[in-house]
């Protein structure tokens, strides 16, 4: 990649006055997070070659095997906001609870919580497939300088200061969006800088590609079968193509490029769903709404919805803007 593209580092300092609130506390955030980031893709980048790959031989809240790799990626994020001191509570896919940051400076006092599932999709890892980071970032609704509550993280996602996603793929790039549109940067691991290689990304209104665990297709409910029956269909731009990676990072940030729906509804197996608002959802709705797309659980925008608890699933469409439209038809009708 030539040197005119920007670094991520540079785009940093050009935005830091688009933020509400200028104080420099978040650019700092996002430059640890890039830090983390190349740490773990380093990690995610020698699995296979050492030891690394396969379950840790604990499980996780959500009674799932932990891989390795999602403890590594875990514990690296974790301590990065932490050594910086940039954060006063984090809330991790991987931690039953919320941390809480301890030791701030009289004078500065940490006023943003991150949210994040440190390694998306790590049952891919042992096949080489594309995984992901996903984080969120709200501010505080406590008083700075006392410790962080439940509340501090239990907030609306429309209420998400910056959101973003690493995609550990065939190229790693670093995806985020403050408010102000979505960009991509793409890491040259030669030199170990992101650049700005994705500016302004955009969903397309509507695209050709619709993603869902079709396997699942029995349990759906009746408004989804019938979606991915129209899916199926001829009609203006149909039959759609289905693509599914069962990554959840990889399969939204083909869908932003190419256009098309991602799904995954409730079930009579999993009568929530499956993905987590906080640590999925949210940050990935403020992402796809930035791009021009939509996200909803079926029925309500998935920014809108007050969180109850810390690990809460949801079922998640998001996508093109007028597939998710069409799917929500589907959803009220049957
Ligand atoms: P994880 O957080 O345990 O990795 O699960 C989330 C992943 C998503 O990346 C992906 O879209 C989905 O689970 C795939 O689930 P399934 O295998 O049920 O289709
Ligand atoms: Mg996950």
């Amino acid at each position: 990649m030539s040197r005119k593209n920007k670094t991520l580092g540079e785009f940093i300092i050009e935005n830091q006055t688009s933020f509400q609130y200028s104080s420099g506390e978040l650019s700092r955030l996002i430059n640890s997070i890039r830090l983390a980031a190349k740490v773990v893709n380093h990690q995610v980048n020698k699995a296979g070659l050492v030891d690394i790959t396969g379950a840790a031989g604990e499980t996780n809240i959500q009674g799932e095997a932990q891989q390795k790799l999602d403890v590594i990626a875990n514990e690296t994020f974790i301590s990065t906001l932490t050594h910086r001191n940039i954060v006063c509570g984090i809330a991790s896919e991987e931690n039953d609870d919320f941390i809480t940051i301890e030791g701030q400076a009289e004078d500065h006092k940490n006023k943003y919580v991150l949210l994040m599932d440190p390694l998306d999709g790590s049952s891919n890892i042992d096949v080489n497939v594309s995984v992901g980071t996903i984080f969120s970032i709200y501010r505080r609704v406590t008083p700075a300088g006392t410790p962080v509550t439940l509340d501090d993280f239990l907030q609306p996602g429309r209420d998400q200061v910056a959101a973003g996603y690493i995609i550990y793929g065939t190229s790693t790039m670093l995806v985020y969006t403050t408010g102000h549109g979505v960009n991509g940067f793409t890491l040259n691991p030669a030199i170990g800088t992101f650049y700005l290689s994705h500016p302004r990304m955009q969903f397309p209104e509507v695209g050709s590609i619709y993603s869902v665990n079709e396997g699942n297709y029995v349990h759906f409910p009746a408004g989804v079968k019938k979606y991915i029956k129209y899916c199926q269909e001829e009609g203006e731009g149909r039959p759609y193509t289905s693509r599914y990676i069962g990554s959840l990072v990889s399969d939204i940030h083909r869908n932003m490029i190419k256009g098309g729906i991602y799904m995954y509804p409730k079930s009579s197996q999993a009568t929530k769903g499956k993905l987590r608002l906080l640590y999925e959802c949210n940050p990935m709705a403020l992402i796809v709404e930035q791009a021009g797309g939509k996200a909803s659980d079926g029925f309500t925008r998935i920014l809108d919805i007050k969180p109850r608890e810390l690990h809460e699933r949801v079922p998640f469409f998001c996508g093109s803007k007028l597939m998710v439209k069409k799917a929500e038809e589907f959803m009220s009708q049957y």
